[in-house]
């Protein structure tokens, strides 16, 4: 039984007019990627979580050249490593984050990539086998919440962890796959489990169809 999620009503940063902001739509049920992730986690972290970054903004933007429609890539870009707009930057990137991480994952994922993607996998990491492994490591070793990616720099694909709300875009890679390794992304359903939580990511729920979408 999921949970029933009930959508925020726009924050007070509509002041009369639309937020600036959205939550974009979920790219599939919130059950869809039972029995890996739960609906009631997907309840929790898309409706409350990520709803709740995207209002957060909404409410920050209030007042500057960002609340007339710009692009959450552009509020995350220029808001990245100024101390006195770090509120924007840690809602912003988490409600980029967060969309891109819906997006890396669908029901029937994992696997391995095809094409160019694969390739460039072997290329990078000596084989598919290898570049799983470092993920998985990757996404334990991060301490305390964070995200793990694949990234794209030039013709190497590499994989990076960040701290909080850090995002690879801020660091001038194309992001190509994400997990949230932040415990609300697992705890439901994995406790202190975030290995288990990864490697299910990584074998039943990665969309490498997406990934290869955003290469260069
Ligand atoms: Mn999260």
């Amino acid at each position: 039984m999921s949970p029933r999620v009930e959508k925020s009503a726009p924050g007070p940063a509509a002041s009369g007019g639309s937020p600036a902001f959205t939550l974009p739509a979920l790219p599939y049920a919130q059950g869809a990627l039972e029995p890996y992730i739960s609906a009631r986690t997907m309840g929790f972290h898309y409706g409350k979580h990520h709803q709740a970054y995207v209002d957060n903004l909404n409410k920050l933007v209030v007042g500057t050249p960002w609340a007339a429609g710009s692009s959450l890539e552009k509020v995350v870009l220029e808001s990245a490593g100024k101390a006195d707009k770090a509120a924007v930057f840690n809602n912003a990137a988490q409600a980029w984050n967060h969309a891109f991480f819906w997006n890396s994952m669908k029901a029937g994922g994992g696997g391995k990539p095809a094409g160019r993607l694969l390739a460039l996998v072997e290329k990078s990491f000596g084989g598919f086998d290898e570049f799983k492994n470092a993920f998985v490591t990757a996404a334990v070793a991060q301490f305390g919440s964070g995200w793990v990616w694949l990234v794209q720099e030039g013709d190497t694909l590499k994989i990076i962890k960040t701290s909080n709300a850090d995002t690879s875009i801020a660091h001038g890679q194309t992001a190509l796959l994400t997990c949230d390794v932040w415990e609300h992304a697992y705890y439901l359903d994995y406790q202190n489990r975030r290995k288990d939580f990864v490697e299910a990511f990584l074998d039943h729920l990665a969309n490498w169809e997406f990934a290869a979408s955003q290469l260069k």
